[in-house]
């Protein structure tokens, strides 16, 4: 790494690993669910914090990414709970005392009930209402407040384009929706979200810097010599990975990257149809292809924003643990290529920390360097977590 001061670590999210978010909306929709795809307990990190700090301490991390749970915090439109808080001040204090840096996300995929079923103005619920920037501008006043003085990066949103399509295109995510113009709105909203969060941050704390996490897919033309493929490449990576940043006007200090995939496009057109070709690469246990130079490409594209840059989630669901060391080593060795060629990357944040609920998909999916027994909370580190410490040590020069 070219940065001695490179941050090292890996990232969570409160409803997949916390356990009990019984106050929002994916709770709600799950109990329509069969048991495997319930969060329940999680990993019961809200009780076992100190345990998985300890735990990332002993792995050589040097930062940690969690997000705060917005139904906990406000648990009805404007009423805060200062018990819920207490604990995240906890959490955060315990990161401190190990000497890790914290990445905070205040928006990662779940909403309050009173958010996602409220009827709020012109009878549109949670992120489709305009209301909702000025209500989550609300609850980051409250919590830049309270949390403020233990946070050393803000993170606004989680991957806003995942959840606007998940939820509202795809219709496989509450509120299960299919319908392209509240996929438009809650776009909109969430940008504007997004640029009145960074304005109250800034203005609690100047000295924090501010960015949003984006899912960055490297889209690549299945013939580079075909110009069909090429356009269909440029209009899907305009769309889904530029788009966002040019609604939120730059208001951003430095850029997350959450980089798991390539996609690419063969575009043909009588008749008119845009496909997947699957890359012959070997794959991740949801199928996914493992592609480290995409994370280089990416990282290239992200160079004309001018921002500092950190990777606040890369990994990849790998029950056996056979391929995640080399995963590692590969896209650690994409972000030194990217770097060698002007690009500003300053850490990196593994996606998990500890096995977690991955949504739509349950508990299947094993993404952590840690591994959790659900039936009795042990956590156990997996080889490819000793291959990254090993890693973290050597760029230390330890
Ligand atoms: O688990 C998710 C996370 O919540 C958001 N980014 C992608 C991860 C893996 O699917």
């Amino acid at each position: 790494m070219q940065q001695g001061n490179f941050l090292f670590g890996a990232s969570t999210s409160a409803h997949q690993v916390e356990g009990g978010n019984s106050n929002n909306d994916w709770w709600e929709w799950e109990k329509t669910r069969p048991k495997d795809f319930q969060s329940g307990r999680a990993a019961d990190s809200w009780n076992r914090y100190r345990e998985d700090i300890a735990l990332a301490k002993k792995l050589g991390h040097t930062a940690h990414r969690l997000s705060l749970e917005w139904s906990r915090i406000e648990t009805q439109e404007g009423r805060f709970n200062s018990v819920a808080i207490a604990r995240y001040r906890e959490i955060l204090q315990e990161l401190q005392l190990a000497g890790i840096k914290t990445f905070v996300t205040l928006h990662h995929f779940t909403n309050p009930i009173w958010l996602a079923r409220g009827r709020l103005p012109a009878g549109r619920q949670g992120w489709e209402s305009k209301k909702t920037p000025e209500l989550f501008a609300r609850y980051v006043k409250y919590v830049a407040q309270e949390l403020g003085d233990l946070v050393d990066f803000w993170i606004t949103i989680n991957e806003p384009m995942v959840y606007a399509s998940q939820s509202f295109v795809r219709g496989v995510w509450p509120p299960q929706k299919k319908n392209i113009f509240a996929m438009v709105r809650v776009i909109r909203n969430m940008a504007r979200a997004h640029r009145l969060a960074y304005k109250v941050l800034h203005k609690a704390n100047p000295r924090i810097p501010i960015g949003f996490a984006k899912h960055l897919i490297a889209y690549t033309p299945e013939s580079k010599t075909k110009l069909t493929d090429r356009i269909g490449v440029a209009l899907y990576d305009w769309f889904f990975n530029h788009m966002f940043f040019l609604l939120i006007r730059n208001k951003q200090d430095f850029i997350g990257v959450n980089y798991y995939f390539a996609r690419t496009l063969r575009v043909r057109m009588f008749p008119f149809s845009i496909s997947e070709v699957l890359l012959d690469v070997p794959k991740t246990d949801l199928g996914w292809p493992i592609y480290a130079k995409g994370l280089m490409q990416t990282l290239l594209h992200m160079k004309q924003y001018k921002k500092p840059i950190y990777i606040t989630e890369n990994g990849l669901a790998d029950a056996a643990d056979s391929k995640r060391a080399d995963f590692i080593r590969s896209h650690i060795r994409a972000i030194e290529a990217a770097q060698k060629q002007g690009c500003d990357v300053r850490g990196y944040l593994h996606w998990s920390l500890i096995d977690n609920f991955e949504w739509a998909e349950g508990f299947v999916p094993r993404f952590g360097l840690i591994e959790i027994d659900y039936a009795t909370q042990k956590r156990t580190i997996r080889p490819s977590a000793y291959v990254y410490k090993a890693i973290i040590e050597q760029s230390k020069g330890v």
